[in-house]
């Protein structure tokens, strides 16, 4: 039997127009902090954590069957989490689309029997800093939202490795196709 596990994560992968806008407001916020790598920088919509390989292929088919339309995302306010002590970007209006495909993608996830391993409510963010020092100031003011057109889905792994986290997209499905 196969017991390798992954641990895997469904997100919104910017393009390289959208990962440059990231990479500007990131580099805002004040440097009190381990600032996100660029190529690390994304929006989880699940997190699955551990899955067993063998499984990956029932994620696989409940992510591409998911039915959702392309929207756009306007990320228009910078954060803190204390206690998570992360640094963020996210919406002060998150749209219907977003959660819509995040209920969807949970759904059809629990029916493949992926059960959420997070209770807390589902709150879109980019972290742009991690292990920020609590004495942070107010969270810098954005000069312009970022606009960011999504128009597909990752699934992606995290893998560990000296320098940190390293993400990888494993596989991408277009939105709006059905
Ligand atoms: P974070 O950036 O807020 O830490 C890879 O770890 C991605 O999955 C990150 O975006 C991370 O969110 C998110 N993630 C990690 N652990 C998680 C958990 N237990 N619940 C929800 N999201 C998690």
């Amino acid at each position: 039997m196969n017991t390798a596990v992954q641990r895997l994560f469904l997100a919104l992968w910017p393009g390289d127009a959208v990962r440059a806008r990231l990479m500007q407001v990131r580099d805002t916020v004040p440097a009190r902090g381990r600032p996100v790598a660029d190529a690390n920088l994304h929006l989880t919509l699940v997190f699955m954590g551990s899955v067993a390989v063998s499984r990956r292929p029932a994620v696989e088919a409940a992510a591409a069957g998911a039915a959702a339309p392309a929207f756009t995302l306007e990320l228009d306010q910078v954060g803190y989490w204390p206690r998570a002590r992360v640094a963020w970007l996210g919406s002060t209006a998150p749209p219907p689309a977003l959660t819509g495909l995040v209920d969807c993608l949970q759904t059809r996830l629990a029916s493949a029997g992926f059960g959420d391993p997070d209770p807390r409510p589902y709150r879109p963010h980019v972290t742009l800093l991690r292990h920020v020092d609590k004495r942070l100031g107010p969270p810098p003011a954005l000069q312009a939202p970022v606009t960011w057109p999504v128009s597909s889905v990752s699934l992606v792994e995290s893998v560990t490795c000296a320098a940190g986290a390293e993400y990888r997209v494993l596989h991408t499905w277009p939105l709006g196709g059905h």
